[in-house]
This record gives structure tokens, sequence and C-alpha cells, in this order.
């Protein structure tokens, strides 16, 4: 059976999402995000609790990066609690809006990271004899090579021969576009480092509404670290990790100017990096969920 005490594989991931669905067809339906390269669909979902008049949209996105295995752990987690937890502040935001979760989005290098490679990063397009994948985070259009990104094959940032060229990012991309319109928040789960990053990768330069989203992810870094002490920084992207573009988040923001737009690197700060014992599983996946609920909440209260 299904739970958050051990890592669970695309086949266990993705017959749980179909299962939960089935199980909560009142709120919950399945969406198809598209195909890989290999064959396996996208699977998504969307909760929609109560009537729907026009609520805003919040898309989480996980599992870009096949070997950061506990962000589709902590998606799953925070979907399930968005459908039975009884928390208010819980229940607050699971009914505020219409959620869009996807846990793994890049299911071919999943695999492969689950069946061959472990640390296994890109999709699985095959390049040269020897050399497999593009990076699916820096295979969008925005900004696409301008920076932190290869045009070598063989490199773990290869950015692809042209912008969504992996079967796996032209497909969400496809979808995204056509919820993008209604997006209050984007929010991306990477890991490790327990960082939370505003746009952009290309420039330290502080674009849109930079400014607010500094101060309520402060907020919520705050909030986070209450429940264990868990410690995040938080700032630009090429500031405070590197330079690095074609990112789905910045894709996002630029297009539909995403008034919330985070990507998480959750834990931990690299003792384990990204082999993160499951142990860590639930209370990553609580103190993130707290940071949601601060994140809207103060959006809520300066709007
Ligand atoms: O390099 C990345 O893609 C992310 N770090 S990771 O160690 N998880 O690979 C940083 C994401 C930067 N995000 C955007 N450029 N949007
Ligand atoms: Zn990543």
């Amino acid at each position: 059976t299904f739970d958050w005490t051990s890592y669970h594989t695309f086949d266990e991931i993705s017959n749980w999402v179909r299962n939960l669905a089935f199980t909560h067809a009142d709120r919950l339906t399945l969406i198809n995000g598209g195909t890989t390269f290999q064959g396996r669909e996208i699977i998504g979902v969307k909760l929609s609790t109560g009537p729907e008049n026009n609520k805003p949209a919040v898309f989480i996105e996980a599992n870009i990066h096949a070997r950061e295995w506990i962000t589709s752990a902590v998606a799953t987690y925070i979907l399930n609690e968005l459908v039975v937890s009884q928390d208010p502040a819980v229940r607050r935001i699971a009914e505020a809006y219409v959620w869009y979760i996807f846990p793994v989005v890049n299911p071919d290098g999943f695999v492969h990271s689950h069946d061959n490679n472990r640390l296994w990063r890109k999709t699985r397009t095959p390049y040269t004899f020897l050399c497999f994948g593009a990076d699916p985070n820096r295979n969008w259009p925005y900004q696409w090579m301008q920076g932190g990104a290869s045009n070598q094959a063989c490199s773990d940032t290869y950015a692809g021969p042209n912008p969504l060229s992996e079967t796996s990012t032209s497909s969400l991309a496809f979808f995204i576009d056509t919820v993008g319109p209604n997006l209050l928040a984007y929010i991306s789960l990477h890991s490790f480092s327990q960082m939370l990053l505003l746009p952009y990768g290309h420039t330290t330069a502080h674009l849109d509404n930079y400014d607010e989203m500094l101060r309520i992810g402060t907020q919520a870094i705050a909030d986070l670290s209450v429940r264990y002490g868990t410690q995040y920084v938080i700032g630009n992207i090429a500031e405070t990790i590197y330079v690095a573009t074609g990112g789905s988040m910045d894709y996002v923001k630029d297009k539909f100017k995403t008034p919330i737009a985070y990507t998480y690197e959750l834990r931990d700060r690299g003792q384990n990096g990204f082999l993160l014992p499951a142990n860590q599983i639930i209370p990553t996946s609580l103190e993130t969920l707290d940071s949601l609920v601060s994140i809207f909440r103060s959006y809520h209260q300066l709007h």
C-alpha cells in the first residue's frame, strides 16, 4: 500500500493518483499532461472542491529532475492533505483555489533513476551514440541557452537542440498554456539546498513583483522553520544559486506574469543530498505545506 514512509516507483505513484481521483471523483479530475519520449503518460490531477466560480489556480510541478525523489513524495503528500486534511488552514487553501498537481513531470528520467542510475537528472531522449537526455529545466523557450546551460549532449545541463525539444516539456507546456491565464501561483519543486528561489535565472535584476515575492517568501521560510527548525535561504535564482536559463518557472512567470512563482530546493543541505532518507519525507512535506499556507495567507493580506 502507498504511504510516505518509503519512496515509490513511477507506476506506484501513477496508480495512487488514479486511485485517489477515482475515490474522490467529486473533487478530482485526472489530467493527461502529455506523453514522454518513451511513451509514458505525464499524469496530473485537477483538484476543485465545491463550486468553481472562477477560483484562481495553483500549479505544482515536481520531479522535473529525475533524481530529486523527495519532490514527488512531497507533491503527493500535499495533494493527499488537500483532499483529506481537517486542519482549517489546509482546508482554506484547498477550497480557495483550483489545484493542478503533477508529481512526476519527467517520467522517463525518473524510471531510469529507479532502475539504472540513481543520480540520473535529465530526460532519456537519445542524442549521440553514448549520450542521452536533455535537462528539462533548461529546455523551456524563455531565455533559452542564455547562461548556465550547455549545448553539449553529454552535459547534465544540456539545453536540448532547440526549446521544447523534449516530448515531455513540449506536451507539458501545451497543457500549462491552456491554464496559464488562470494561474495565481506556479510552484516548482526541486532538491536539494533548502532555498526558496525567485525568478529569473538569467539575471540578478529584481524583475516583476520581486519585492513582494521576497517579502511573502521571507515570511514563508520563517513559518517553514517553526516545526523542525529547518533553515532556508531566499533570493533571486542567479543571485542565490547560479545563473540558469530555460527553466519552467521562468517560462510561466514571463508568459503569464503569474503573481506567485517560486522554485523550492527542498531538504537537505548536502549531508544526504539527493539520497534523502525516506524517514524525512513526512517532516519535509509538513514543513513545506506550512510554507504554502503562509504564502497564500500573506498574499491575501496584501491584496
Ligand atoms: O539547476 C536547476 O535547474 C535547479 N537546481 S537543481 O539542483 N535542482 O538542479 C535550479 C532551478 C533554477 N530555476 C530556474 N531557472 N527557473
Ligand atoms: Zn532540480
